[in-house]
């Protein structure tokens, strides 16, 4: 069969921070390997992408199309949705090609799957969650689907989403079939996000009350020998040129010595590459941070969220406050740029945990100020998505509606504090401008 691969729109512009869509990139290889032709096209690298898409459909000519969908949009409380462009592209594939199949997936497709199937009658399938044997399996049997794992199907009855995989044995995932979508081409687009992702496991054992990684990857951390993930970028760093690469794990450190292994292979084999990852704060200590920093970590990217201990307990991190300050003086003390994400107006937020976090943003910069060594300390409300905890909770406190559609930006952000995030804002502007400018 032929196949393509579409990854649509994810950034409102090209100067956004683009990725490299290692998605249908792992697809696309298994798809190879079981015998189909397989074309790829990522919308988010054309000046035009809907003339892209449309040239590549009708060059292609595919026997059926899989639409990727990785991001409803763009978080960091902005109001852009990129539903509308995801509609477009499944609409422009049925008008240019009613004979072709249509399969839905991605994270963002995961997230709303019969949201997006109601919307779009002309998807014939979806799959939730990851997909590298269920898309195969499906392809082999479009007109009388098996019953794959995430699969979402029309009935007479409604639509019909089955439980998605969280068992791809992640010892056989090997090195991508890099050569249908140069890795190349996405060299130098970013200034400060590595383009290029390396997977080194999936699932997350958390229950973070906003997250949906466990829905979308299962619980369960699911890792790839080490040897193996340094092959990968071994081969990407030796094939490609590509020097930086960010972990795409939930965590990367854990569980226990798993991304030590990874740094010792490194070391090793004396690559000359930069890495970065979202690290538990609990989990580095003296010894595993100079590790990473040895082995070419470029960026600690923490996400505690609580900027004090009741926000910590309300999102349900099984954090304390002082592991974060535990974490925040070690990479302080390095020559590793850290960056921080927050929520603010948390459930439960009250004066004291205010000006609770107004003295954590404070702290933090005390203590990378010696060494400038904090990148940015970025600061969101929660971006209510549908299946978290914090949506029971704001739907019974009534900050959203029964019929409130997650599918668009929706935000948790109730009064009072709803000016929170602002307040915060200008302690961080103030003190990340004074600490480059060296006004102390
Ligand atoms: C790593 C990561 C990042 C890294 C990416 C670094 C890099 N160089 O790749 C960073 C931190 C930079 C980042 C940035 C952003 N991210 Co991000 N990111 C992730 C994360 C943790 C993993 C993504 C990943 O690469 N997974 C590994 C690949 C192999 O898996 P995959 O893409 O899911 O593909 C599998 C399946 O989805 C499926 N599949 C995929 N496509 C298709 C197509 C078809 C037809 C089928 C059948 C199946 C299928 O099969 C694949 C293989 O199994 C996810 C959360 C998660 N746990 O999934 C969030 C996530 C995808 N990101 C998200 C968002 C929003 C963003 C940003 C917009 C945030 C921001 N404001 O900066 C940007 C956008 C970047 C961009 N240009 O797209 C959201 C998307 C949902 C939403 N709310 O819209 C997620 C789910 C996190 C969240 N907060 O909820 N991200």
């Amino acid at each position: 069969m032929r196949v393509m691969l579409v990854q649509s729109i994810s950034v409102e512009s090209s100067v956004n921070e683009r990725v490299y869509p290692i998605g249908i990139v792992a697809l696309a290889g298994v798809l190879r390997r079981a015998g189909h032709e397989v074309g790829i096209l990522d919308m988010n690298m054309s000046s035009d992408p809907f003339s892209a898409l449309k040239k590549l459909l009708l060059e292609f000519a595919p026997d059926a199309v899989g639409l990727s969908l990785r991001n409803i949009d763009p978080l960091g409380n902005k109001t852009t949705s990129f539903a509308p462009h995801f509609i477009t592209a499944v609409k422009v594939v049925a008008d240019l090609l009613p004979d072709a199949w249509i399969i839905a997936g991605g994270t963002g497709f995961s997230l709303f799957p019969e949201r997006l199937m109601r919307e779009l009658p002309e998807i014939d399938f979806g799959i939730v969650g990851e997909a590298e044997e269920s898309l195969p399996a499906l392809l082999s049997s479009p007109g009388n689907p098996p019953a794959v794992k995430g699969l979402c199907v029309r009935k007479k009855s409604g639509i019909s989403v089955a439980a998605p995989s969280a068992d791809f044995d992640m010892a056989e995932y090997g090195t991508h079939d890099y050569s249908l979508l140069q890795p190349s081409l996405y060299q130098g687009i970013n200034s400060y996000v590595p383009a290029v992702g390396i997977e080194t496991k999936r699932g997350c054992p958390y229950s973070c009350a906003y997250c949906v990684y466990p829905a979308l990857q299962g619980r369960r951390p699911r890792c790839r020998p080490p040897q193996k993930v340094v092959d990968e970028m071994e081969f990407l760093h030796k094939e490609y040129g590509i020097e930086s690469f960010h972990f795409t794990d939930p965590v990367a450190n854990i569980p226990e010595n798993h991304l030590e292994d990874i740094c010792d292979e490194i070391i090793l084999r004396k690559l000359k590459i930069k890495w970065d990852g979202f690290m538990r704060e609990d989990r580095l200590n003296e010894k595993n941070i100079a590790l990473f920093e040895k082995a070419g970590c470029e960026c600690f990217s923490f996400s505690p969220d609580g900027l004090s201990g009741k926000a910590l307990e309300a999102l349900n991190k099984g954090l304390s406050y002082s592991d974060i300050l535990k974490a925040s003086k070690l990479a302080s003390k390095t020559d590793v740029i850290s960056v921080y994400h927050f929520m603010v107006n948390v459930p439960g937020e009250t004066a004291g945990s205010r000006s609770q976090a107004l003295r954590t943003i404070e702290t933090i910069y005390n203590m990378h100020s010696a060494k400038r060594n904090l990148g940015t300390v970025v600061l969101n409300n929660i971006r209510i998505l549908p299946g978290t905890r914090i949506e029971g909770l704001a739907r019974a406190e009534g900050a959203i509606g029964a019929d409130t559609d997650l599918l668009y930006p929706v935000y948790y952000n109730p009064r009072p504090f709803d000016a929170m995030r602002h307040e915060l804002e200008t302690l961080h502007h103030c003190r990340n401008t004074f600490m480059w400018q060296g006004i102390l």
